[in-house]
């Protein structure tokens, strides 16, 4: 128990919207800390694609929670575990929940798709939501199992990306809602807001809102804020893509220049990873301890 959860949900309650970046290793969990994020997003998708693999479903629970855990080690943020459709039914949802608590996650967000899922922004995805009820009783089976009264049950809902329309978008945001969840997620892959203003509009829920507007990047803090009912933003993927625009300039970079003497000027010092790593530490420690 990390007792974490109510700094978002404090923060929350003060009218604040907590602004969650995603992360898919302890450095860059430590990145979005430093640059002054509320929470770490411990992506599904970003995982995936740090192993190559497409998210849908291919990473085990254990692979990331194993990650969670070497994240929540190495910063102060509470993290939001993705567990996705926490890997199975209900019975999964109690082991997904038990296990991600215990490894210092501050909130899970879950999905109403079946197992395994499709990764909910690729075009023309195969998006197969659960029956209501049974997506009620994995809500229901989270919130009964978190040990810290703070530990936030995000229901994510995903009618929206499976192309169901508004009306079945908020009927499902109304049973999560009824079903205990702390607040929902409502997902988009219109590439402009109004799908997602038109939903929150509509709302009438007493829970907050979730969005990751990674597809309709035109959905500003300002705007967001304007529309009231939204209390958390997710950056879902922009640790990812930036390390790989990154990676791809320098590499490029040095094969073309015959060498790393243009690179060295443009990419962090040596001595930052040092800092990163905590070696000042090591330092001491050595001047200290070594006899
Ligand atoms: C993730 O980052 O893993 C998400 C957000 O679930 S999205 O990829 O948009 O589904
Ligand atoms: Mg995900």
């Amino acid at each position: 128990m990390n007792g974490k959860g109510h700094l978002l949900r404090d923060k929350m309650a003060n009218s604040g919207l907590v602004q969650i970046m995603a992360a898919h290793s302890p450095l860059s969990a430590l990145l979005a800390q430093e640059a002054g994020f509320d929470g770490i997003w411990a992506s599904g998708f970003e995982l995936s694609a740090l192993y190559g693999l497409a998210d849908v479903s291919l990473i085990s629970m254990t692979q990331h929670l194993d990650m969670m855990r070497a994240m929540a080690e190495r910063v102060d943020l509470p993290i939001v575990a993705d567990i996705d459709t926490g890997f199975g039914n209900a019975i999964n949802v109690i082991h997904a929940v038990q296990q991600y608590e215990r490894a210092g996650a501050s909130a899970v967000v879950i999905e109403d798709k079946s197992f395994p899922k499709v990764t909910s922004l690729v075009t023309d995805g195969r998006q197969e939501l659960l029956r209501i009820e049974e997506f009620q009783g994995k809500i229901e089976a989270a919130c009964q199992t978190r040990k810290d009264a703070g530990f936030l049950v995000v229901a994510r809902d995903e009618a929206l990306i499976a192309g169901l329309g508004e009306q079945e978008a908020l009927k499902r945001a109304a049973a999560y809602e009824e079903a205990g969840a702390d607040m929902v997620l409502i997902h988009s892959k219109r590439k402009t807001p109004d799908e997602v203003e038109s939903f929150v509009r509509a709302f009438k829920g007493r829970v907050p809102l979730v969005i990751v507007p990674t597809a309709y990047p035109e959905m500003t803090t300002e705007r967001i804020r304007a529309l009231g009912k939204i209390k958390m933003v997710i950056y879902g993927n922009h640790a990812i893509r930036a390390a790989v625009m990154a990676m791809k300039d320098v590499f490029a970079a040095i094969l073309k220049d015959g060498g790393i003497q243009n690179v060295d000027r443009v990419i962090v010092s040596v001595e930052e990873i040092f800092r990163l790593q905590g070696m000042d530490k090591v330092r001491a420690d050595e001047k200290r301890y070594l006899r």
